[in-house]
């Protein structure tokens, strides 16, 4: 029988990635999603019509009990969040609810559907396998570079605050019940598929429209921040891979180089043939109240225990991501009404 997956944030970037390899894989895949309205539920849809919805929130505990008593999955991939930086200081309060209280919800109800009532179950085998989305921003004010899995935490944001504690939270369910509950520490990973608000996407959607002579500047803050950007499509690989493993534990997941914001936008500029040095305004009211100013992973445990690597290299990102919204802008797509997903 196929393997059946369910996924929260399935409506993101990474969900729809994840549930193309699951898809390919011969899995049945499930999706968690608020309400049939989003926008974005209908551009999952046109990319994956295989793809069977269940209707959730990670606010709402009775309503994931209900998923998952409705789906009974082998497999819950954590991907929902708020996930957006800078939005978890100003929703501070919601980004605990939602990309931190969320996974307690979710791991109860899987440990509540799943019978698990007491201290360590004796046998692992045939539970619920669970993924949970930790963030290289846990890692925040670096302690060491390149970070690893026992590097310690010091986030900077809200957001990574409430990832530090989803990722306590995972492993202490791992701890207290033996569920197969794992953690995968994902640096920054990008796509065509991207949020328009991530710098990465915000600079290949500003270079396209000034290519094309929609726009003449594009602003940005913080040039110096440096980050591990790697490309999406190989990120959610790993996460499969982790739940397959013989035994439950965390992995970082990233490719070892790391590369300021001004490369980037250089890298991008140069791809369409454009000099930056005439089109980018520095904007310091988009600075952030606290920076990370440097990640970058050491994925040795993932390539020794995972057999993962990564694939694209920073360079072929870039420029896929600039040809790709040139297209689409050409084409007459709208990013802002997300209405078009290559
Ligand atoms: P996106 O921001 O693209 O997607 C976030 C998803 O969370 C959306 O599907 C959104 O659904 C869903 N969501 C938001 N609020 C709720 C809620 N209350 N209940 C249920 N679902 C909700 O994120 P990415 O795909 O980029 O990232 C996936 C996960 O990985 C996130 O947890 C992120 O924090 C984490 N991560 C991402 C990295 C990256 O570089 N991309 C790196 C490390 C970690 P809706 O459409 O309804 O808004
Ligand atoms: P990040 O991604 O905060 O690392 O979190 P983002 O792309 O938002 O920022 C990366 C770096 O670029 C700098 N920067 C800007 N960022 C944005 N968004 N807009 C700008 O105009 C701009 N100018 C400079 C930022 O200061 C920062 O240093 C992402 C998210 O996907 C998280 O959910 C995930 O956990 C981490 O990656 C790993």
């Amino acid at each position: 029988m196929a393997r059946r997956a369910l996924i929260t944030g399935i409506t993101g970037q990474d969900g729809s990635y994840l549930a193309e390899h699951l898809l390919a894989a011969g899995y049945e895949v499930w999706g968690l999603v608020r309400g049939q309205a989003n926008p974005r539920v209908s551009r999952l849809r046109r990319l994956l019509g295989d793809v069977r919805l269940v209707r959730g929130d990670l606010l709402d505990q009775g309503s994931l009990i209900s998923a998952v008593e409705r789906v009974r999955p082998d497999e819950v991939y954590n991907l929902g969040a708020i996930s957006f930086v800078p939005m978890s200081w100003e929703q501070a309060e919601l980004t605990a609810e939602v990309t931190g209280m969320g996974v307690l919800r979710m791991l109860e109800a899987i440990r509540v559907c799943s019978g698990v009532s007491s201290s360590r179950t004796a046998d692992p085998s045939g539970q619920i396998r669970f993924y949970q989305a930790s963030s290289s921003e846990m890692f925040g004010q670096v302690r060491e570079t390149p970070q690893n899995e026992r590097t310690p935490f010091h986030p900077r944001s809200p957001y990574g605050v409430a990832k530090t504690y989803g990722h306590f939270l995972t492993q202490n369910y791992r701890e207290s019940y033996g569920m197969f509950a794992v953690s995968g520490i994902l640096f920054n990973h990008e796509s065509p598929r991207r949020g328009a608000e991530f710098v990465t996407r915000k600079v290949s959607l500003g270079v396209a429209r000034i290519k094309l002579g929609l726009a003449g500047e594009l602003r940005l803050g913080n040039l110096e921040a440096r980050r591990d950007w790697g490309y999406a499509g190989d990120y959610v690989r790993a996460m499969r891979l982790m739940l397959a493993a013989g035994a439950p534990e965390d992995y970082v997941i990233g490719t070892g180089r790391t590369h300021t914001v001004r490369e980037l936008v250089e890298a991008a500029f140069s791809a369409a043939g454009l000099d930056w040095e005439r089109h980018v305004v520095r904007d310091p009211s988009l600075h952030r109240p606290a920076e990370v100013d440097l990640l970058c992973a050491d994925p040795k445990k993932a390539r020794s225990h995972l057999g993962w690597e990564p694939s694209v290299s920073f360079e072929e990102l870039v420029a896929q991501m600039v040809e790709s919204d040139i297209r689409l802008l050409s084409d007459g797509g709208d990013p802002d009404q997300e209405s078009s997903w290559p």
